[in-house]
């Protein structure tokens, strides 16, 4: 058997051995060592496979599989395969999302023997394990006679540092690279065993250790006039956190993506509730912190007000070990306040009453709500010069983001939810017991992607997802329609909220009078598409929901298919 081969075959074999079952690959002929290992694999039933000419896509979709492993409880690495070259670098992006979003993907790289680095060759990076950044471990391995050995110790190497040692002192999940060198021939001989992979196996966890300053700290807050924050938490449960925060009757304020979105104590729409009752923000003593809350600049200003503890809670405490989390409720579990039920019925109440009258328009217009994760400067906006208010248009005006983010969300299912408004007005509707789950992509809040994403998150968590994102969302990333000939609709919905650009720079300084005449090139980039043609042009469904009942019917039937849904054009 060459080397190549050899080298190939005892990666896939360690992954395998290690519990990897989800592999994506794009093409190349570098790569074919590789190529040839997974499909041989996936034949043998061991492995899942898909395959994505760009890179980009293939490793965004490999990043959505893995948050759906998790969602459904089996948190493994996902490996996406590529030549060498500048595909690497298409990785890039995906790599980000995962490192900052802390889910476990491994970049396997192929690459030209380093002896031809900076000669000229083609297709050649002069050091390719370099490419991506942000990856929590590189690895390079030589071509040679002994690299099958050596990559049998590295891939099972990798996949222990993919899956990070608990975010308690450790370092969480997150992406790996392992850059393979293969020399020719890369393909294997005819002559070559075609059963050579070992025993697959389970992905064994160790359970994490639970961080004293919960113990400590996060405890006895409980006991104090205290609220809890929730950002997104990577796809993780937080079932036990979410438990103690119920019985404890503490209020919630948490972002559409959050676990803890679930509580009965959610306080809806937080973010009004905190500009216009400056009293009730004063009272909170203690701030129990989930994942990474990213979405608005109150939430920013709570977490930086003097004299406010701040707690921030690992996301991974549901895994635990049950003995080490049963001992540390029984040495630090206060009573549940007397007060309590007060203190909590005045932030719900408060939801309640500031926010019906605030809810004629959608976030860009209202005065430019500040949003966090933009490189923006939080000065509020007297008069946005690009939107109409819908509140001012007649019957026959297009649907809010609102509504249309309500109706989509209106039916129990999935949510994967976009970066931009779309997250935004989701946040403004989702109310306690929504029959929804949301995930999103939130460690860099890109809008890159989003498409394939979801598609993985489907294919991952086995669970029918609705996508609600941006028409410059979709646009960028209208390549992760594109799938393999033979592969069926994955059963996912995308609903494009259609407002002809990126309405959520007309919220920020950007919508200035003063800079109106750069807006619309430069910001809004209106392009004047819909998407009927580029929905089956890559082989979808399509359909337009122009209203609440519409979008509702077609969240009924499930069916997959690219659902256009026009709101109010960012350019009037
Ligand atoms: C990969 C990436 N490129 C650029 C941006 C900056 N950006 C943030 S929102 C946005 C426009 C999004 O427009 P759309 O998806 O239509 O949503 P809307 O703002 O209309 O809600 C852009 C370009 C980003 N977040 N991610």
């Amino acid at each position: 058997m060459n080397t190549s081969t050899a080298t190939a075959r005892a990666l896939v074999s360690a992954l395998l051995a290690a519990g990897v079952r989800d592999v994506v690959v794009s093409p190349g002929s570098r790569s074919a060592p590789l190529t040839y290992a997974v499909a041989e694999a996936a034949a043998a039933g061991l492995l899942d496979v898909r395959v994505r000419i760009d890179e980009r896509e293939a490793g965004f979709l490999a990043l959505g599989i893995a948050k759906g492993r998790r969602a459904a409880g089996t948190d493994r690495p996902v490996a996406v395969v590529t030549t060498s070259g500048s595909a690497v670098a298409n990785l890039h992006p995906a790599v980000l999302e995962a490192s900052y979003g802390c889910l476990p993907l491994l970049a396997l790289t192929a690459d030209r023997p380093a002896r031809l680095r900076a000669t000229g060759a083609n297709q050649t990076i002069d050091d390719q394990s370099l490419v991506l950044s942000d990856v929590r471990e590189r690895f390079d391995l030589t071509a040679g006679p002994d690299a099958a050995a050596l990559a049998a110790d590295v891939a099972a190497t990798a996949v222990r540092l993919s899956m990070g040692e608990g975010f308690a002192g450790g370092r969480p999940p997150g992406p790996v690279q392992l850059n393979v060198q293969f020399d020719v021939p890369l393909v294997p001989d005819a002559a070559d065993p075609d059963a050579w992979w070992g025993s697959k196996a389970r992905l064994e966890r160790e359970p994490v250790p639970l961080d004293s300053a919960f113990v400590r700290t996060v405890l006895p807050a409980l006991a104090g006039e205290v609220a809890a924050l929730g950002g997104d938490a990577f796809g993780l449960s937080a079932e036990r956190l979410g438990g103690l925060l119920a019985e404890f009757r503490v209020p919630v304020l948490a972002e559409p993506s959050s676990p803890l979105l679930r509580s009965p104590h959610l306080v809806t729409d937080h973010t009004r509730v905190l500009d216009a009752r400056g009293d009730l923000v004063e009272r909170i003593t203690d701030l129990i912190v989930l994942g990474k809350p990213t979405l608005s600049r109150q939430d920013q200003r709570l977490l930086s007000r003097p004299g406010l503890r701040v707690h921030r809670v690992q996301p991974d405490l549901d895994q635990v070990a049950g003995e080490e989390w049963q001992a540390a409720l029984a040495q630090a579990l206060p009573e549940v306040p007397a007060g309590r039920d007060a203190w909590t019925a005045a932030w719900l109440d408060a939801a309640r009453t500031v926010q019906p009258d605030q809810h004629s328009a959608p976030p860009a217009t209202r005065g430019g709500t500040p949003h966090a994760d933009l490189d923006d400067d939080p000065a509020h906006l007297d008069d946005p010069a690009h939107l109409d208010d819908p509140a001012h248009l007649d019957g026959s005006a297009p649907l809010t983001g609102e509504a249309a983010a309500a109706a989509v969300a209106g039916a129990p299912g999935t949510v994967y939810i976009g970066s931009s408004n779309a997250v935004r007005y989701l946040d403004r509707v989702l109310a306690p017991g929504a029959p929804v789950e949301v995930f999103a992509s939130r460690g860099l809040a890109g809008i890159d992607g989003l498409v394939s994403t979801a598609i993985g998150f489907a294919a991952g968590s086995g669970r029918p997802v609705r996508l609600l994102l941006g028409d410059v969302s979709l646009l960028h990333g209208i390549g992760g329609l594109l799938r393999e000939a033979e592969e069926p609709l994955p059963p996912v919905q995308i609903f494009v909220l259609n407002d002809d650009g990126g309405a959520i720079f007309a919220g920020l300084e950007h919508g200035r009078p003063h800079l109106a005449a750069h807006f619309p090139r430069f910001f809004a980039t209106a392009h004047g598409r819909t998407f009927a043609e580029l929905a089956r042009g890559y082989g979808w469904p399509y359909a337009v929901c122009r209203t609440t009942a519409e979008v509702g019917a077609a969240v009924a039937t499930g069916e997959p298919g690219v659902y256009e849904i026009p709101i109010v054009p960012v350019l009037g």
